[in-house]
């Protein structure tokens, strides 16, 4: 909290005047004192407030449209920075390990990404075919990307100075990337939260919902990731609490599942959020909840020097299945301490774009199904049409289970090559598969069916 005190330190007046400016300053700090008192114990109030263990008020769900519009997008961009890049270990866990926690807390005054470029860093995200960007804004480390008015361990007093988050924001703003905020629930940088003194968790909620109210007013995310949940810290009624009060800032803007302390793979009475976050594996296709899988393109969620990327084949196939189960994938990158992102890293998200540009309209906007994703094929469904995704040839002949209650009229590559195929209600559909696939990653071939595909049910369970 900052005491903004009056100078009265000026000496042009006379003894009266002098009587007088000391009686005006005497004045004007009793009022200062009383409203910082006041206000304070306001705070506090509102602290007490925060342990909150209302059960949520089901109005104030996210819209299903909204959550919709989200699931449509099918593929973001994941984005771990901060001043843990001058190291190149992983950001807040190598605090207190590969880096010594003093050491880690002061990397900040070195931090300098100059060659940081938010337009080029959404542009890359862009013609990767991505559809939103996540940005730590705060992770775990405690350290914040835009320059918070509640705590010093902020950009503002980096030699970097500039606000990461907003110019991001701005960014995906004029290339027409929804613009999304990842914060930590669990923050080791700050006593509040580390230190298990009675009221200090209360403070930590009241900070928290300071920056959150900074953030969600300045930036106007589209979607707020929040990660942590899992620490013995965070309770239940702390996230019910942060989600009303999200809520009541914005109604519209979209909260990952990991605000209560459900866990994040499946909805339970725990679980405070919209959709389910599995994390570094593909989810298990689900048509009735919202999902979305973070993988990161390398090892590592922060850069790592010569970590070990994904072959084009995986990073492609994880999208596709991804799709094919009904969910998102949100694929991570670590830019490195000079603000750029790597060029191989770069290079792989041009090549998953390059695909996309042929075959995106079968993963946007499409359901997963009717075939639960193996590692041969995997399938996306809109209107009458069946994507069928085929990554293996297993000798040229693929055998589907029957569709229930529906019929295939024909068959097709994506560049019009008829496919033979039979089908049978008992047995199946067998395609017969050409020697040579026009795509050796993911070849796609239309089923079009005698009815609409998006309401089967699922074929392969
Ligand atoms: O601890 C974090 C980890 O650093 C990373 O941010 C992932 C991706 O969201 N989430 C947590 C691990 O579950």
């Amino acid at each position: 909290m900052k005491f903004f005190l009056i100078n009265t330190k000026s000496h042009q007046f006379g003894v009266c005047e002098y009587k007088y400016a000391v009686w005006n300053y005497l004045m004007k700090l009793a009022c200062s004192v009383f409203f910082i008192l006041t206000w304070s114990m306001s705070a506090n109030a509102q602290n007490l407030n925060t342990v909150n263990s209302g059960l949520l008020d089901p109005g104030s769900k996210t819209p299903k449209m909204i959550v919709d519009d989200f699931m449509d997008k099918r593929f973001g961009m994941f984005i771990h920075f901060g001043p843990v890049s001058l190291r190149g270990t992983e950001i807040g866990w190598s605090r207190g390990n590969e880096v010594p926690t003093l050491e880690y807390d002061n990397l900040y005054k070195e931090f300098n990404p100059q060659l940081f470029n938010a337009d080029q860093w959404v542009k890359i995200a862009k013609d990767s075919g991505m559809k939103y960007l996540v940005i730590t804004a705060k992770h775990h480390d405690g350290f914040c990307l835009w320059p918070t008015a509640f705590s010093d361990y902020n950009i503002k007093n980096s030699p970097f100075k500039r606000d990461i988050v907003e110019e991001l924001s701005i960014a995906c703003q004029k290339q027409g990337l929804a613009f999304c905020i990842y914060f930590t629930v669990a923050d080791w940088h700050d006593p509040n939260y580390t230190q298990d003194q009675p009221g200090n968790m209360d403070r930590f909620v009241l900070t928290m919902k300071n920056e959150l109210k900074e953030v969600i007013t300045r930036y106007k995310p589209y979607m707020l990731w929040f990660d942590g949940n899992w620490e013995k810290q965070w309770k239940q009624e702390y996230g019910n609490e942060l989600y009303q009060f999200i809520k009541s800032l914005d109604k519209n803007v979209i909260v990952n599942n990991r605000l209560g302390k459900g866990e994040h793979t499946s909805f339970s009475p725990e679980s405070v959020g919209d959709y389910l976050t599995p994390e570094q594996k593909i989810g298990e296709l689900n048509m009735v909840d919202p999902w979305e899988s973070c993988i990161t393109i390398c090892n590592q969620w922060a850069w790592k020097p010569n970590d070990k990327m994904k072959p084009l084949k995986e990073c492609i196939q994880t999208l596709v299945k991804t799709a094919g189960g009904n969910g998102n994938l949100l694929f991570n990158v670590g830019p490195m301490m000079d603000g750029r992102i790597e060029a191989r890293q770069v290079e792989r998200l041009k090549e998953m774009g390059t695909w996309l540009t042929k075959y995106g309209r079968t993963i946007y906007g499409t359901k997963g199904g009717p075939y639960k994703p193996n590692n041969t094929y995997a399938t996306t469904r809109k209107g009458n049409l069946i994507y069928l995704h085929v990554f293996e040839r297993n000798q040229g002949r693929l055998i589907l289970p029957a569709l229930i209650g529906a019929k295939i009229k024909k068959a097709y590559f994506f560049d019009g090559q008829v496919v033979a195929f039979v089908q049978n209600k008992d047995f199946g559909v067998l395609l017969n598969l050409p020697q040579v696939f026009p795509d050796t990653i993911s070849s796609v071939i239309v089923l079009e069916l005698d009815k609409n595909a998006e309401n089967l049910s699922i074929a392969n369970d």
